[in-house]
């Protein structure tokens, strides 16, 4: 028997809204994932993937890189979004069409049309990796969302609030998954646990996570 509609066919799409703001589109690029993980790669030739350190001096365990006008960069001395990659001295990759559209419709999707993002973060997670308790605020206009798509292993998230201390909610994120995070989520705070050892068909033994979004002002 058919079993079209069943909750493990990881292919069906469904919409989760989690506060004001903040919606997990589930699975809706999961059809695109061997196709986004092929863009990375060719973004990751030409601004390779590493280990940034933080102002405090932290070396983070996530291994990031960038593509589109502009990127962030952590530091010494600080976080800033740069329209040159430090490590090669050149302007980050372009953003690939295909990702800016999937962006720009993943967010018209959960309410926010006109999103016009100019920068789109790449963190790639090794098993052990994870992202310590932070908000996003390093962008200018902080109206616009920050879209994320989740690819290869799975990865629990926390979400907080818009203080520190604030309870968290647990979410599980697993490839193919998508969030909106906007208006009234757009400054609360999130983490992401250790990823766990595991072999993904398409992406090995890593998670990575895009995050879209408008760097600039205007
Ligand atoms: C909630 N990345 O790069 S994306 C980051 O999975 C980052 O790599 C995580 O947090 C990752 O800054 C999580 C989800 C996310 C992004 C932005 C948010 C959640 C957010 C902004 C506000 C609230
Ligand atoms: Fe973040």
């Amino acid at each position: 028997m058919d079993d079209l509609f069943a909750d493990h066919d990881a292919s069906l799409q469904r919409r989760e809204v989690l506060a004001e703001g903040a919606v997990v589109l589930r699975g809706r690029a999961y059809a695109r994932v061997a196709e986004f993980l092929a863009l990375i790669d060719a973004v990751s030739m030409q601004s390779p993937f590493r280990r940034m350190s933080t102002p405090g001096g932290y070396l983070m365990s996530v291994d990031m890189t960038c593509c589109g006008r502009l990127g962030w960069v952590s530091d010494e001395s600080g976080y800033r979004y740069s329209a040159a990659d430090p490590h090669t001295g050149k302007p980050w990759p372009d953003m690939p069409e295909a990702l800016r559209d999937f962006a720009v419709a993943s967010a018209a999707d959960a309410g926010f049309s006109g999103f016009r993002p100019d920068a789109c973060l790449i963190n790639r997670y090794r098993p052990g990796a994870k992202l310590s308790l932070h908000q996003d605020r390093d962008e200018p206009d902080l109206s616009a969302p920050i879209v994320s798509v989740s690819l290869g292993l799975p990865a629990t998230f926390l979400f907080g609030g818009l203080r520190r201390s604030d309870p968290q909610q647990r979410i599980g994120l697993v490839s193919g998954d998508v969030v909106v995070w906007g208006g009234p989520a757009r400054l609360r705070h999130h983490a992401v646990l250790p990823v766990r050892d595991g072999e993904h068909p398409l992406a090995g033994r890593f998670r990575i996570n895009l995050t879209f979004r408008k760097a600039s002002r205007s």
